[in-house]
């Protein structure tokens, strides 16, 4: 080129020609413009640039377009629609046995195979559990980068969504690198795993200036608080540290795409050469934070341990309604843990059992005392027996 450059020109034509992401492209050929000699000899190449920028610009905003439209669209390419009691999404890296557990657990037929991403899509399957069906999902295979595009992303959407979230770890080889993948990927996706959510609460006002309440279960300083506010440029707002709380704790808060799942361990392969040390190895390293059970889908073990840590995992319970005289529902009403009376009548019929309650009866077989009289809002526990009559 005959033009005479400078240095920094020259390292950003190279950073420039090495950037291949189209909106980062963008921002460099900016750069590369701003940098680019004024005199009239280099007024060809600037004009060059320019117009490649302006394709550039182009065909992100083209690439948005369509985005939209797919989304708009409802395209629903990807999405699992939620069934039976409850989701629990497979996330693991490929090959790490997340195809042959779900067939060993359901009915489903899905592919297994020794080469790489064989399951491309999330893929469904219903696994039945004494009264209640629950689905799986199996998520394509996580990699480093998963999270910025295409079906990685897909993916993590779906398990953004989930009510829980099994981490497959194959323990016939290396456990760090796969927890690693798989736990800096749904961070990244900010999706946040057995986190208390209430930790912190958050409250935007109209008015009222900056209030901090409990700052002593707080990690730092009010004035950090207040200068970490100020510097998203919150006026108003209300925080309150209800339980101990770190700064990323408080940054997640504040920030409206992040969201809480529940999570486990899976553990697979537990019938492969050097399974134990490494099954243990998990246990030191992760079980503070997760639940883990080791399982071998080529051995049919555990597998019935893993559907109920599942089932824990999804924090519902199951009652069942009864007619005076006659025998129990087989099938349960599932609510979440913490449902009351109210919540089981409703679901029943609201006009009858809830605005013309007249008394609930609760058979626990196991409890001392058998049969207790009940209003509306005694709190139920898994496997309550109920017995509602109206006015
Ligand atoms: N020894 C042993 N091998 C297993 C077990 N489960 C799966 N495998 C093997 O591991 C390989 C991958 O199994 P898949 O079930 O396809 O794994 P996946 O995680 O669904 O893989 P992708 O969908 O391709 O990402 C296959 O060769 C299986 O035969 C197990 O319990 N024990
Ligand atoms: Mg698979």
């Amino acid at each position: 080129m005959p033009t005479n450059v400078t240095p920094e020109f020259d390292r950003q034509r190279q950073i420039y020609e090495d950037t291949e992401d189209l909106p980062q492209r963008i921002v460099e050929l900016q750069k590369l413009l701003s940098l680019a000699p004024r005199h009239k000899g280099a007024e060809r190449m600037r004009g060059n640039y320019r117009k490649k920028l302006a394709v550039l610009k182009a065909q992100l905003e083209k690439e948005r377009e369509r985005d939209r439209a797919r989304r708009g669209g409802g395209s629903d390419e990807g999405v699992v629609r939620k069934e039976g009691a409850g989701q629990v999404c497979l996330v693991g890296v490929t090959n790490s046995g997340k195809s042959s557990l779900i067939n060993a657990v359901t009915n489903a037929e899905l592919t297994v195979a020794d080469y790489p991403f064989a399951t491309a899509i999330p893929t469904p399957a219903m696994m039945i559990l004494e009264d209640i069906n629950i689905q799986l999902v199996e998520l394509p295979g996580i990699f480093e980068g998963s999270h910025e595009a295409g079906i990685g992303r897909q993916a993590l959407s779906v398990a953004r969504n989930t009510d829980c979230i099994a981490l497959v770890i194959d323990l016939s080889r290396d456990i760090e690198p796969q927890m690693t993948v798989i736990l800096s990927e749904l961070d990244r996706a900010r999706i946040r795993l057995n986190r208390e959510k209430t930790a912190v609460r958050i409250e935007r006002v109209g008015s009222g200036g900056l209030q901090i309440y409990g700052i002593q279960n707080f990690d730092g300083t009010k004035e950090e608080v207040f200068e970490y506010l100020r510097a998203r440029k919150v006026n108003n707002i209300i925080v309150r540290f209800q339980k101990h709380t770190t700064f990323q704790q408080l940054a997640d808060a504040m920030d409206a795409s992040v969201v809480y799942v529940r999570a486990m361990v899976i553990g697979t392969k537990g019938d492969a050469q050097g399974s134990i040390e490494r099954f243990e190895e998990l246990e030191t390293e992760y079980s503070e934070r997760f639940d883990i059970v080791p399982t071998s889908a080529l051995k049919q073990e555990n597998l019935d341990l893993m559907s109920w840590a599942i089932y824990e995992h999804l924090d519902i319970l199951r009652v069942y309604t009864k007619i005076p005289g006659r025998k129990r529902e087989r099938r349960p009403i599932v609510l979440p843990v913490g449902s009351v009376v109210e919540d089981a009548a409703g679901k029943v019929h609201k006009e009858l059992f809830v605005e013309r309650f007249r008394m609930a009866v609760i058979i626990r077989e196991k409890d001392k005392i058998k049969r207790r009289q009940v209003g509306l809002s005694y709190p139920l526990q898994e496997g309550d027996i109920l017995q509602l009559t109206h006015m």
